[in-house]
């Protein structure tokens, strides 16, 4: 009788078992939001705008800083027309300047010139993303080669106090960026950061905002400049035992995230419009063009990245003509490219074995144009191993060049491998093999004219959950 309820209790346990997700990890609230920013301007602005430098010295005198036409509007503008959806500025860079009047620093903007040292940069940019509908987020360089007291433990106290002034004092930040830099060289300062408080203290005051740096906590540092990720892109990344800056995780390792990754850090790809990341007259002729700016786009937002792309302010405190030409046509292109979404609200047929003449239509979620709706897709029993497909027909043949998926996220990541086909005279052909999926994957390929769309995941961590297909 005994031996009978155990194994009656077995049977449900493994039953139970085969039900219940993986455990896989997953996005906090704050993250899904920071996925669907996907695309931000980053400002990089301070003295070097003025003194023609990438890394100040600390040593600038205030009086440097002087924009004669300081134009925060302007900035959200050409935000905007770009079809970004935030910002983020550089309140500190290394040189230590802080762009707005900081209490724990001498070297601001209350000791420049400018405004007669009455003027708020962040204040600035902060109100007039809120008159845009702009999120906001500000880079804190923990470097700094200007305070006194960078190299002793007292740095970390004013570390968390001009953190702590930012993070009450601008309203509502969506990301809070720590980059790794640290050049002081071998007989330098060495600075033992306390980032488990200044993660605590971002946590408490601002728990919407996301942090970036090599190691998240929030999202992760893409391992390149050029703003680009690797096709195969995980949102998953294993931290342990690694730091920030030189300790990080290998370049090749930020490209892709860790497959089997323990921790949901997604991947932000950083790049400059200009070759530098502060404003120099000299560059003024080699302002990435919209369709560089268009390719970088689809190697990151294309492959579940987010990206965020510098555009420096010039002397005069406003965006130069040419980046804001760029990016106002950049933007055109985005709007033109993906504005007439043939798969909206079209029909999904499935095929069943013992009625192959009589295939079901159904509406579905999939293509409903709103990415908090999914649909777990169908596990193809007739296909050897585990196979989910879905087929959609668009009424009629049509042309088409780009088809973009989703991925519903607040369950894990969990695609590995799909493939996407078109009917062509009675046969299925490879349109696209592809693996994750992510936030958002845009798939590219020269123009095809069909009527039905197979789409398979051959490879998942769990039933893969996707909640929109579009086709363009
Ligand atoms: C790096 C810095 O050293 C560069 O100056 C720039 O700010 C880049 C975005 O991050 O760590």
């Amino acid at each position: 009788m005994r031996i009978h309820f155990l194994l009656l209790w077995l049977l449900v346990a493994i039953q139970l078992a085969g039900q219940t997700t993986p455990d896989l990890p997953k996005p906090s609230p704050a993250q899904l939001r920071w996925h669907e920013t996907e695309f931000y301007l980053f400002f990089h602005f301070g003295p070097n705008t003025f003194t023609n430098l990438e890394w100040g010295h600390g040593t600038e005198t205030e009086d440097v800083f002087n924009p004669t036409d300081l134009d925060c509007d302007q900035w959200c503008r050409v935000a905007k027309q770009a079809g970004a959806r935030g910002v983020v500025i550089t309140a500190k860079h290394h040189d230590g300047f802080c762009l707005w009047p900081s209490g724990y620093s001498t070297h601001t903007v209350r000791e420049s010139p400018w405004k007669d040292g009455r003027g708020d940069v962040l204040r600035e940019l902060s109100e007039a993303c809120r008159r845009h509908g702009l999120k906001f987020g500000v880079y804190l360089s923990p470097w700094d080669r200007n305070h006194p007291q960078y190299g002793t433990p007292e740095y970390n106290d004013v570390y968390a106090k001009t953190l702590t002034e930012l993070l009450t004092g601008y309203g509502e930040l969506f990301e809070v960026w720590w980059d790794g830099a640290n050049g002081e060289g071998p007989n330098g300062k060495k600075q033992v950061y306390d980032f488990h408080r200044f993660e605590k203290l971002v946590a408490r005051l601002q728990p919407d905002a996301v942090i970036f740096s090599d190691i998240g906590p929030g999202c992760r540092w893409a391992g390149n400049e050029r703003g680009t990720v690797n096709e195969t892109n995980w949102c998953t990344l294993d931290t342990a035992g690694f730091g920030r800056g030189a300790t990080g995780p290998p370049a090749d390792t930020l490209q892709r995230g860790n497959s089997y990754g323990a921790n949901w850090i997604p991947a932000e790809c950083d790049v400059s419009i200009r070759p530098g990341w502060f404003y120099h007259p000299e560059e003024d002729e080699q302002v990435k063009t919209p369709e560089q700016l268009l390719e970088i786009y689809l190697k990151s937002v294309g492959r579940g990245a987010n990206l965020i792309l510098n555009v420096p302010p010039d002397r005069r405190g406003r965006i130069h003509a040419r980046d804001s030409l760029h990016l106002a046509e950049f933007g055109a292109l985005l709007h033109t490219r993906f504005s007439s979404n043939l798969a909206k609200d079209k029909k999904w047929i499935r095929l069943f074995r013992a009625c192959a003449f009589t295939p079901r239509k159904y509406r579905s979620d999939l293509n409903d144009g709103d990415p908090a709706t999914y649909q777990p897709l169908h596990q193809d029993v007739a296909v050897s191993g585990p196979v989910y497909r879905e087929v959609l027909d668009l009424g009629r043949k049509r042309r088409f060049q780009t088809i973009v998926l989703q991925e519903y996220l607040p369950e894990g990541q969990r695609i590995a491998a799909f493939t996407v086909e078109v009917r062509e005279k009675g046969e299925w052909q490879m349109l696209f093999q592809g693996t994750t999926i992510g936030h958002k994957r845009i798939l590219t390929f020269p123009e095809v004219r069909a009527r039905r769309i197979r789409f398979t995941v051959k490879e998942a961590r769990a039933h893969p959950l996707i909640s929109e297909v579009a086709v363009y």
